[in-house]
């Protein structure tokens, strides 16, 4: 079987678990953190390179290979993998939230999205079913469904609309999607309405796919509302799936979403970051670009083995963000992630340990699985 998804351990004091999602470019052992390749790219990092940080599955954008370099290119050159050079398991993003969060938006109805192409102003359709046309020609292994993302705020009503459009939309994800080796994954929407959070995840894993998203956080939502979805909506999951937080990658939430069932996470932050000097270290932001660095020869984390910290210094760092060298833009890039797929592996064997709960998630109320 392609895809399969296997419980390999259980956490017996919250619903935090240890499992194998079975790929045909290879297994993510989870809970894990995956990087975000927009554009085919992990941002100023070689395949090499994102190797090393403990990467397995790594994400890539539905919009932003279909205006370049259109799908074709990447269906010439053999598909996504072939055409980045990544081996491993990758996950297209279906193109919704990506054109909600642009202005040139003309219309959305139940058919789907029109919009102005970014680059050329030309008219660009986007429906569930060119998203799956889409994500089928890249060939990723997981391509997830074609989503309404509302904004947040929104009223009751609009989230409401959303969550029916997503629905439909589902279902026409479904019929069109062709299978084979590629998993098609549902999306939950709500917003922080509780009854919509439970209709949609009651809707979606009614679907029966080989997995589960849940959307519409980290939005702009306070982060306190964003714990209380994670809360809500984990629990309701079927257990039995991969479940993907999606856009989320800070400690404490991803810490909060495993104690509540989640497997699988991705975020832009540790690349945007690392790019604009900062590194996380020690659960704090560090600004690499701040004079304090200039004369500290000490690793960047002495607790990291990434290329960054194992080869070079602060005081490196700090001159090459002063200088505006590429180089810093990838070490810190490398760090951060190194950073994010470190604690989603230790959770990991916490879980296969017998002491997450203490350690990751002593805030987390008892719940046993
Ligand atoms: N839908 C899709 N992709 C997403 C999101 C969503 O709601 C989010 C929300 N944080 C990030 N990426 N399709
Ligand atoms: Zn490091």
């Amino acid at each position: 079987m392609a895809f399969d998804f296997t419980i390999t351990a259980r956490c017996p004091r919250t619903r935090a678990r240890c499992g194998c999602f079975t790929t045909p470019h290879g297994a993510v052992q989870t809970p894990r953190f995956m990087p975000v390749g927009t554009a085919a790219t992990v941002k100023g990092v070689t395949t090499p390179q994102l190797q090393q940080t403990g990467a397995q599955m790594v994400l890539a954008n539905t919009f932003h290979l279909h205006l370049q370099p259109g799908e074709s290119v990447v269906e010439d050159a053999g598909g996504l993998h072939r055409f980045m050079g990544w081996d491993g398991p990758l996950l297209t993003d279906s193109g919704g939230f990506q054109v909600f969060s642009l202005d040139a938006i003309n219309r959305i109805d139940d058919d789907g999205v029109v919009f102005r192409s970014p680059r050329d102003g030309s008219r660009i359709d986007l429906t569930p079913e060119r998203s799956m046309a889409i994500q089928r020609a890249l060939g990723a292994d997981v391509a997830m469904a074609f989503d309404q993302c509302p904004p947040y705020p929104a009223s009751e009503a609009a989230v409401a609309e959303a969550c029916r459009r997503t629905h439909r939309w589902l279902e026409r994800c479904v019929a069109s999607h062709g299978g084979g080796g590629q998993a098609l994954f549902g999306i939950v929407q709500g917003g922080c309405f509780p009854h919509l959070r439970e209709a949609s995840a009651r809707t979606v894993a009614a679907m029966d796919l080989p997995g589960i998203a849940v959307g519409g956080v980290s939005v702009g939502e306070p982060v306190e509302e964003m714990h209380r979805v994670v809360r809500q909506v984990g629990p309701l999951l079927p257990e039995q799936r991969p479940h993907y937080l999606m856009g989320v990658g800070s400690l404490r939430e991803m810490a909060i979403a495993v104690a509540n069932g989640f497997d699988l996470f991705d975020c832009v932050l540790p690349t945007r970051l690392g790019r604009h000097g900062t590194a996380l270290v020690g659960g704090e932001r560090w600004n690499l670009r701040n004079a304090r660095f200039r004369h500290d020869h000490a690793p960047l984390d002495p607790g990291c083995g990434c290329l960054a910290c194992c080869q070079h210094s602060r005081s490196y760092l700090h001159h090459l963000f002063r200088s505006e060298e590429l180089l810093g833009r990838t070490l810190l890039s490398l760090h951060n992630l190194t950073t994010l797929l470190r604690f989603t592996t230790a959770m990991a064997r916490a879980i296969s340990e017998g002491c997450f709960a203490e350690d990751f998630a002593p805030w987390e109320p008892d719940s046993p699985a």
